[in-house]
């Protein structure tokens, strides 16, 4: 097992993936004001800047564009999905098997798991599956650990981020990706129930430059290793703009207001 450290998609002990699986997920409703996203080029144009790690994408996407980016860009391949379409209990779809996944190239495998879902148990065993696989491959796996289902009616409050972080870690996730807690205290909880393991926060839907990197510098305070994020980036007019930033941020311990005064 290659400890995550060495992986490529971790620089300096930091993290920033960008995602762009928001057309499964989401569907094409998060082009609407940005439609040249579309092309799935332009978002791997930006996943070129120094700062970013990884970008997250799922296989068709993997397969259509990867191939013009593998020298310049690391790739994490999101292992399972489920569209907006789907209006049962939370699930994911497994859409691509981990041997897939290395032969595409990936650099490391996302798979979510909804903790609290009716699905949960098919879920982890999927999950166990895919963590395996991938440490036969030393492919690390990031999970995007999303408690979420009929029984949970708010999925960010402090405990239910705590427990996601805490379930990724005793899952053998290499890295947990969890929506923002509130607070730089109750990400701080979080952190510190992951033990070792590192946690990353959620980007969520794009708000003002200063917002964004406010909440990325408490995240980073609190112990986090940084983002996976999407809509923040990749919805900019400027995301260069955006992850220069975040890269003083991230890598450098900036404030926020130091890097956007740069
Ligand atoms: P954003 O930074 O745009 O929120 O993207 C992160 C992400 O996890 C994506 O990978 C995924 O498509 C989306 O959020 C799923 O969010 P949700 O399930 O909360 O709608």
């Amino acid at each position: 097992m290659i400890p995550i450290d060495d992986s490529p998609i971790v620089r300096d002990g930091k993290v920033l993936i960008l995602a762009m699986d928001h057309g499964l997920e989401h569907g094409p409703v998060d082009f609407e004001d940005v439609p040249e996203k579309l092309d799935p080029s332009t978002v791997f144009e930006t996943a070129t800047h120094d700062a970013v790690t990884a970008m997250a994408v799922q296989k068709g996407i993997a397969e259509g564009y990867y191939p013009s980016y593998e020298d310049d860009v690391n790739l994490l391949l999101k292992i399972n999905g489920t569209s907006n379409l789907w209006m049962g209990e939370p699930d994911s779809a497994v859409n691509c098997s981990v041997d897939y996944a290395a032969e595409l190239g990936a650099d490391a495998l996302g798979f979510t798991v909804y903790g609290g879902s009716n699905n949960e148990i098919e879920m982890v065993e999927e999950f166990r599956d895919v963590q395996e696989a991938g440490r036969d491959h030393d492919l690390p796996t990031v999970m995007w650990s999303y408690p979420r289902g009929q029984g949970l009616k708010n999925d960010t409050k402090p405990s239910t981020i705590s427990y996601a972080t805490r379930l990724a870690l005793e899952l053998g996730a290499d890295v947990a990706k969890v929506k923002y807690p509130g607070s730089k205290e109750a990400m701080a909880h979080a952190v510190d129930c992951a033990g070792d393991m590192k946690v990353v926060m959620s980007g969520g839907s794009k708000t003002s430059d200063y917002e964004f990197l406010s909440t990325v510098e408490a995240v980073m305070d609190a112990g986090a290793k940084g983002l996976a994020v999407g809509r923040n980036v990749w919805q900019r007019e400027d995301p260069t703009h955006l992850l220069d930033a975040l890269e003083t941020v991230i890598y450098e311990g900036a404030t926020a207001d130091a890097a956007l005064d740069e």
